[in-house]
């Protein structure tokens, strides 16, 4: 018998549509201002290419995430609330909640619990790691749409799985990065490949 089988999920981008719900306030909120379609989406970081737009949209954009109600207002990605409850139900295996909270801290962090509560159940609530540095954190497995997580821990104990996501879909990273392109894909066979 092996050893129990970390797992870490990324929530926004990866459980929760943090672009799609970016982009419905966004233009609500600044109906005659420019955005971006999510096809043209480059790059892990929205304010980033808002700003390349026009610099004044680098902080309308920030204004959207700071705001009260954004984050427990995401809608669950395909498939992600089902996959990670069935993970959780698998023998010998341990899943967890691992996702970086924005430094704004008056609503985000409190409605990142609030959305585990909503969807996953509030026994999931224990499943739940904040932090900034996911390096710190040791797993088997990471599933993240950002395609570089670095921190101060050099060596990470897990390995990334790239969620594909609108701004990381046309990235070509180094073959040895193994994606999901989404909740559709064979995420069991990636848990499989990790068992001892
Ligand atoms: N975020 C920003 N700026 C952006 C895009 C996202 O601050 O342009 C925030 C949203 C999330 C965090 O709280 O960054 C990303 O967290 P992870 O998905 O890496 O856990």
């Amino acid at each position: 018998a092996g050893k129990r089988l970390r797992v870490l999920v990324d929530m926004d981008g990866v459980l929760a549509d943090f672009e799609g719900g970016f982009l419905k306030k966004y233009r609500a909120r600044y109906p005659d201002e420019p955005f971006i379609n999510l096809d043209d989406r480059r790059g892990f970081w929205v304010s980033t290419q808002y700003g390349q737009l026009r610099s004044d949209l680098c902080e309308k954009a920030i204004s959207i995430w700071q705001s009260k109600g954004f984050f427990i207002d995401l809608q669950p990605l395909p498939g992600g609330v089902e996959a990670v409850k069935e993970m959780a139900r698998m023998d010998d295996t341990d899943v967890f909640i691992c996702t970086s909270p924005i430094k704004h801290y008056k609503h985000c962090p409190y409605e990142k619990y609030a959305w585990v509560e909503k969807h996953l159940g509030g026994d999931f609530l224990e499943q739940v790691i904040l932090t900034r540095d996911k390096t710190l954190i040791a797993g088997d497995l990471l599933i993240d749409d950002k395609p570089d997580i670095q921190g101060v821990e050099p060596r990470p104990a897990w390995e990334h799985i790239l969620f594909t996501a609108c701004h990381n879909q046309h990235l070509s990273v180094c073959p040895s990065q193994r994606r999901l392109l989404s909740w559709s894909d064979d995420w069991r066979a990636i848990l499989d490949s990790k068992r001892q």
